[in-house]
């Protein structure tokens, strides 16, 4: 029995293709800047995001990390939202590590950050205060439905963070799928932010690895950051090459994503006792109403036992996520699972 595996866009596994490609792989010592591979998908990304340079790094996590350390030092402040990766989900590292501390601002069912919030957040020139630094946005939001923050948003988020001495930092660990759902050129969606990171990982299916893409004096002190962090890789090339792929041929395919997502959703709908999310993208949340006898463990017990996994969530919610390897073949029985489970 095949398991349909809707848990996260993590769980990808490379293509034929990509492990072909990692095996043939041209490598170098990419801390001395030597890795031909490495170099080639830094360029390629760089260029795909309309940016001067990009580096490539072990996760999204570390990315976002590298980030923050390259903006802000000890003290200073970054403002995110109360429902993003960074704040929630990545161990506090920006405090841990970089001494930085988060200000939070909600985040709206859209996974925008309301601009009145945003200034009001900012400090003033005040000897009580940490220093206001960095503005952090997420594009696509994982946690508010998947949905995509359009260019117009990021263009008035930067020009007010911009107007007030912050510079702008992008978790767009889905921004090819937030590109894909808007029907943009996902360089549209980050000119206005001074740096943004990207999964090579998630939708795009490589094995490992996220890019963080800026300009070139902030990409070259972002490698000082990765390096001390111990993020200073050396044969890389291995994993690049999987990189280079997914560029090549999953970054403008995720659409397909998108569609089974919604066909999910609509199933999903006429399920009694299911209430579904919006979905714009390869995210779908959805809840259990008081009618289903069975707990969220049960059902996702259940689902598991027909070779469907999900992930249950807080207050009862689960989570679906549309990735490559799920065929349309894959949603109907995934239906047909979620029927039987919550009788
Ligand atoms: N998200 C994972 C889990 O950590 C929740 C998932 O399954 O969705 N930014 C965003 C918006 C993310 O969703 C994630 C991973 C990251 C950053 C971190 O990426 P990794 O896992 O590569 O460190």
């Amino acid at each position: 029995m095949k398991i349909v595996d809707l848990r996260s866009d993590t769980v990808t596994h490379p293509t034929p293709e990509m492990r072909g490609a990692m095996y043939e792989a041209e490598v170098g010592d990419d801390v001395f800047g030597e890795d031909p591979t490495v170099n080639r998908l830094e360029r390629m990304a760089a260029e795909r995001l309309g940016k001067e340079a990009a580096l490539f790094v072990v996760s999204g996590t570390m990315g976002n990390l590298v980030a923050l350390l390259t903006h802000c030092g000890r003290g200073d402040e970054a403002i995110v939202g109360d429902r993003s990766h960074t704040y929630l989900f990545e161990q506090g590292g920006m405090a841990a590590l970089g001494g930085i501390t988060p200000w939070v601002v909600p985040n709206q069912p859209d996974g925008t950050l309301r601009l009145q919030d945003v200034e009001a957040a900012v400090r003033g020139d005040d000897a009580h205060m940490p220093r206001s630094r960095l503005l952090c946005l997420e594009n696509t939001h994982n946690m508010c439905d998947g949905t995509p923050l359009t260019a117009e948003y990021t263009a008035q988020a930067a020009e007010l963070a911009h107007s007030l001495g912050l510079r702008v930092h992008l978790d767009g660990a889905r921004i090819f799928n937030a590109a894909a759902a808007l029907g943009v050129d996902v360089r549209e969606l980050v000119r206005d932010v001074d740096s943004v990171m990207f999964c090579l990982s998630k939708g795009l299916c490589a094995p490992v690895g996220s890019m963080v893409c800026g300009g070139a004096d902030f990409i070259a002190q972002a490698r000082r950051s990765r390096k001390v962090v111990g993020g200073g890789m050396r044969q890389a090339g291995v994993l690049a090459a999987a990189g280079v792929v997914a560029l090549e041929r999953m970054a403008d395919r995720v659409g397909e994503d998108h569609a089974r997502a919604r066909r999910l959703a609509e199933g999903l709908a006429e399920i009694p006792g299911v209430e579904v999310g919006p979905v714009s993208s390869n995210i779908l949340y959805f809840a259990l109403m008081e009618q289903v006898r069975r707990t969220p463990d049960e059902v996702v017990e259940a689902l598991a036992e027909r070779g469907i996994l999900m992930l249950g969530r807080e207050h009862g919610r689960f989570r679906a996520v549309t990735h490559y390897w799920i065929t349309a073949e894959d949603i109907e029985r995934t239906l047909a699972a979620m029927r039987e489970a919550v009788q």
